[in-house]
């Protein structure tokens, strides 16, 4: 049974990640044993109007139109941040400095300055009982816990290849309006951040090794995209016709890199040399929704994920025979990661359901007083990786040139 003692959540924002974070909050105690009950308090929006309507739909108690009168409040224990990049800082160190716990959606910030001012405040807060994490929400998907697992048992040897791919098309189209997340002032950069993020946290997640150096391209294909419509999350609508006022697009469309990994493993005994790994992150792959594909080679064995198909884990194990081929685990029995406190074998979950399990792990944690992860100092590791990787995509001069080309 979950404990009667609340955790009272104040969240900011409630476009797509404010969604599926309310579901988060709503499902969590009524499928696991919690610490803690979280109470969904108070909703916090700039449109007064809007944020009424949207406590209405997902079920929080009070409505607030300035985040600093919730972080103000007393009867609020936690804040969620549920905004674009550009307010996440701001937010973030004062909900620490007024004691309340965060959540914090990925990546942790817009630069790393502002991710090191962060993880600062998350160090000097946890010091004090006050608990932060990123929200890295694939880690939560019970095939990639699998994944983890799996690696650290040793199932997969060592680490040769990492190779990460999260591809979307949503923006294809070059008529699809703007929206923040193609504006660099507000979103940090383009899928690279968006979802490049999700890729480099799973993946040093997944094999235990983070990410030593990378030679970069960045690619924007559509520089200018009409201003008009109402958008929301993942997409815009109305209108978007020829003669709409149009705006700049500031960020990347697509990211390729390669990186080298530190050979370290998910139990710390790495010695053997780094892995090597391959990175796309694009929102203009046509035909593909939201695949966010991880593939790992070590010497014994390998596996791959696509979120695409996200209750299976393929897996090839060495020590069979050749014809053996990949394996399909269905990962939907009891002892799998997180499956158990769900349904039978083989109904499967879905998307929603990693919000569900970041919040198990988040309130189990500060319930227990232990930082959860990914922390922001994990969450700064990743936006390091970030800025290394817009560094070098900048230094055309690392960009060897085909002769003839
Ligand atoms: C958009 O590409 C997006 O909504 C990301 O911002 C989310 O983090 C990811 O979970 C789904 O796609």
């Amino acid at each position: 049974m979950t404990s009667t003692t609340p955790l009272r959540v104040g969240m900011v924002g409630y476009a797509f990640m404010g969604a599926a974070h309310s579901h988060a909050w709503r499902t969590a105690p009524r499928f696991f044993d919690l610490p803690l009950d979280p109470q969904l308090t108070a909703l916090c929006g700039r449109n007064d109007d809007g944020v009424r309507a949207a406590a209405a739909k997902l079920g929080w108690g009070s409505v607030e139109t300035d985040w600093r009168r919730l972080i103000e409040r007393d009867d609020i224990d936690l804040i969620d941040i549920c905004t674009p990049g550009n307010t996440h800082a701001e937010i973030a160190i004062a909900a620490l400095e007024a004691g309340k716990h965060v959540l914090c959606e990925k990546p942790l910030a817009n630069s790393v300055a502002e991710a090191e001012r962060m993880a600062e405040a998350a160090r000097a807060a946890a010091e004090r009982g006050v608990f932060s994490m990123c929200g890295f929400s694939y880690r939560r998907t019970p095939a990639l816990a699998l994944a983890r697992r799996m690696v650290a048992e040793g199932r997969l040897g060592q680490i040769r290849h990492v190779r990460a791919q999260y591809l979307q098309d949503w923006l294809s189209d070059e008529n699809a309006p703007m929206t923040w997340r193609l504006d660099k002032a507000m979103s940090g950069s383009g899928s690279l951040g968006d979802i490049g993020a999700h890729s480099i946290d799973a993946a040093q997640w997944v094999t235990g090794q983070n990410i030593t150096g990378v030679s970069a391209l960045l690619e924007t294909f559509v520089h200018e995209r009409p201003l008009a419509g109402d958008l929301v999350g993942l997409g815009g609508h109305g209108d978007t016709g020829a003669d709409a006022p149009r705006g700049m697009v500031t960020v990347d469309d697509a990211a390729v890199f390669s990186a080298r990994f530190d050979g370290g493993t998910a139990d710390g005994a790495g010695s053997f040399p780094g892995a090597v790994g391959v990175f796309e992150a694009t929102r203009f792959a046509l035909g593909r929704k939201n695949a966010m594909r991880l593939e790992v080679n070590g010497t014994l064995g390998s596996i791959a994920f696509d979120f695409e198909d996200m209750n299976v884990l393929s897996f090839y194990d060495a020590a069979e025979s050749p014809d053996a081929g990949f394996r399909r685990i269905f990962v939907t029995e009891p002892e799998h990661p997180y499956v158990g406190n769900w349904w039978p074998t083989g109904h499967g979950l879905g998307y929603e359901h990693g919000f569900t399990h970041q919040v198990v792990d988040l309130v189990t944690a500060i319930g227990a007083g232990t930082q959860p992860s990914p922390s922001f100092a994990d969450a700064l590791q990743v936006q390091r990786v970030l800025e290394a990787v817009e560094a070098s995509a900048m230094e055309e001069s690392r960009w060897t040139k085909v002769e003839g080309a």
